[in-house]
């Protein structure tokens, strides 16, 4: 009898059980965040870049300099450079300081986003990506709820990024989403921050509470009036009092968050809109045959992607990364959705003509990518499609 009573309380207890339904395994779950995503990656590609400060900008175009930086390395950051500056302010503080100042190229950054996710979601036992370089993991069964079996996946997760992409990122492993959080955030850059059930107490304590996921400057404030700093004081305040401050919803998740009991699950991502992959030529080239044969490898890997999720697509595009390091693209969608791989082959060649064709410049870079994916089942297949009505 008291055995099923104790299943029963562990049960409820949110801390306990696993994404899978395994129960009494505490839980493990894990931030990731790749470091100044969009800068790293100009770094990745322009090593001479590393040690200068680089802000990537989007211009807004209505005068030469107006527009935001999107975000800035360590480097431009050591001079008060954010995300979100104007380009002229930006500039300001750099001067004098060798500074580079890049074109955003969202697609450039999205292909690689979507890589590292691939890459992730084979690692982990459920990934829920919430940004374009950021997302939350459960490792709780694979780990067996262990926290130095977390450390090594996070050191294995943190290694095959650096491996595959030479790109940088800060995790954090805790027990729930708002402690992961603060563990990447508290990790950057580079670093890893393992934040046990045993210690999580003594962890958020001392923390700012405007640090808490969720809580913005408004909440702060009114955590100041009521003489709430730190974390290990809103964890003490009681929790109608909270309720009566915050309302129902959030005066629990702020009372959850500080104690490190938000029970939010990891959530499996939305299904996979693209597959994508992209190389690096062994040199800069127009032509597109070379291109398209060193792309091999790369369609062989979509295809064995299309297959094993059983997805059809509609559109099929060429990725050329050009020597000045813009990004082109140019697609072809079909009619209808189809799920013949070999249709990949076939198109991607005289993409890269036209590409050719129209930027004239030599490619440094290729991908290809398909997209408008579905489920094959639902879809007329090529040979029926191809198949003369009677
Ligand atoms: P962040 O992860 O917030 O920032 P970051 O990766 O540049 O730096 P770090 O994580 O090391 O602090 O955002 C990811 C990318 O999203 C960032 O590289 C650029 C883009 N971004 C914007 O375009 N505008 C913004 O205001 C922010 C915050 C990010
Ligand atoms: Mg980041």
């Amino acid at each position: 009898m008291d055995e099923i009573q104790d299943h029963t309380h562990r049960l409820q207890n949110p801390l306990n059980g696993g994404p899978q339904g395994i129960p009494f395994l505490p839980k493990v779950i894990g931030h990731i965040d790749l470091d100044y995503f969009y800068a790293q990656v100009e770094e990745v590609e322009n090593p001479s870049l590393k040690g200068r400060p680089v802000i990537v900008c989007v211009f807004s175009g209505r005068t030469e300099d107006s527009g935001v930086v999107s975000t800035a390395n360590y480097k431009a950051r050591e001079f008060g450079v954010h995300s979100g500056m104007p380009i002229v302010q930006a500039k300001k503080r750099l001067e004098g300081h060798d500074p580079e100042v890049i074109r955003m190229d969202h697609e450039k950054y999205e292909v690689i986003s979507n890589r590292i996710m691939e890459e992730l979601g084979q690692m982990v036992d459920v990934l829920e990506p919430t940004g374009i370089d950021e997302a939350f993991f459960d490792v709780t069964s694979s780990t067996g709820g262990d926290y130095s079996q977390a450390r090594r996946s996070a050191e294995s997760i943190k290694a095959a990024i650096t491996r595959s992409e030479n790109l940088s990122c800060s995790i954090g492993i805790g027990r729930s989403k708002v402690v992961a959080k603060l563990g990447s955030d508290m990790a950057k850059p580079g670093g890893l921050t393992i934040i046990s059930p045993e210690t999580t107490e003594s962890f958020l304590a001392p923390l700012d509470a405007s640090k808490l996921y969720g809580v913005g400057p408004k909440t702060t404030s009114v955590l100041e009036e009521m003489d709430i700093r730190t974390v290990g004081e809103l964890a003490k305040t009681s929790p109608t009092e909270l309720e009566r401050r915050f309302g129902r919803k959030f005066g629990r998740y702020l009372q959850a968050a500080a104690t490190g009991t938000d029970a939010d699950p990891v959530v499996a991502g939305l299904e996979p809109v693209q597959f994508s992959r992209i190389v690096t030529l062994r040199r800069n080239t127009r032509d597109p045959k070379e291109v398209t044969e060193q792309l091999s490898e790369g369609m062989k890997y979509i295809q064995g992607k299309l297959t094993s999720s059983g997805k059809s697509f509609k559109t099929v595009t060429a990725v050329g990364i050009l020597t000045d390091l813009s990004t082109k693209t140019k697609s072809k969608t079909f009619e209808t959705a189809v799920s013949d791989p070999t249709l990949i082959r076939e198109t991607v060649p005289a993409l890269f003509d036209e590409l050719s064709k129209t930027t004239g410049k030599e490619f440094r870079r290729a991908g290809v990518r398909v997209s408008g994916l579905g489920d094959v089942e639902n879809q007329t297949s090529l040979s029926e499609f191809l198949r003369p009505a009677r």
